[in-house]
């Protein structure tokens, strides 16, 4: 639940990035520390798993300040993508305002993608939250791969035609912006 603090007018909101291993979550997250001002976000803080390197779990306070009278703080975290972490996965949502899904639009993982999306589905409902209302973004990534799935194609594909779509490809920050903003979006619109 995002928190609103009256007398302080703040709200505060939590985004996660979900998505299938090697999607580009940590690379959004890095692009995003790269190009907000250091006063305006805490740091970026990954974990590495010591035994496996492709492991992270990344963390990202940022200050948006004022949106209309009021002084807005997001903070986004990544979840790891590899099957066996879903017990975290499933914490991580718990406090989840909202999710920006990062696909990866390479053709050997379409079927990753829609196992990570059919799981984020179940754990959202694992973790109390109500599937229908709770606010999603689909970001398809990796958009510079020639080979890259038609944008139908990968919506189809995740059964998620009425999820907001963002194209991007996080190595040049192109569309990352865009997604965390639709974010904000679907969020605020629920409160
Ligand atoms: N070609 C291409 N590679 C990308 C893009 N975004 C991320 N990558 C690469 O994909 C790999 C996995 O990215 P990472 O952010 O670690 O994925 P995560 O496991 O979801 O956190 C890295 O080698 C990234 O450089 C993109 O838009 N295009
Ligand atoms: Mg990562």
């Amino acid at each position: 639940m995002a928190l609103i603090d009256l007398p302080a007018r703040t709200v505060r909101a939590r985004i996660v990035y979900y998505g299938p291993a090697f999607g580009g979550k940590t690379t959004n997250l890095r692009q995003i520390a790269a190009r907000v001002p250091s006063d305006a976000r805490g740091n970026l803080s990954s974990l590495e798993g010591d035994d496996d390197r492709t492991l992270f779990l990344d963390d990202l306070p940022l200050d948006l300040g004022d949106v209309g009278g009021w002084r807005v703080r997001v903070h986004l975290s990544s979840v790891p993508g590899q099957a066996r972490f879903e017990r975290t996965r499933i914490a991580v949502l718990q406090g989840a305002d909202g999710v920006v899904f990062v696909a990866d639009s390479a053709p050997a993982r379409q079927e990753a993608n829609a196992e990570s999306f059919t799981e984020l589905r179940r754990n959202l409902a694992a973790a109390g939250q109500d599937t229908a209302r709770f606010p999603v973004v689909l970001q398809a990534n990796k958009r510079d791969l020639p080979d890259s799935v038609p944008l139908a194609e990968l919506q189809v594909a995740l059964d998620a035609a009425e999820v907001p779509l963002v194209s991007s490809v996080a190595t040049t920050g192109e569309g990352v912006f865009e997604a965390l903003r639709a974010a904000c979006r679907s969020v605020a619109a629920v409160l």
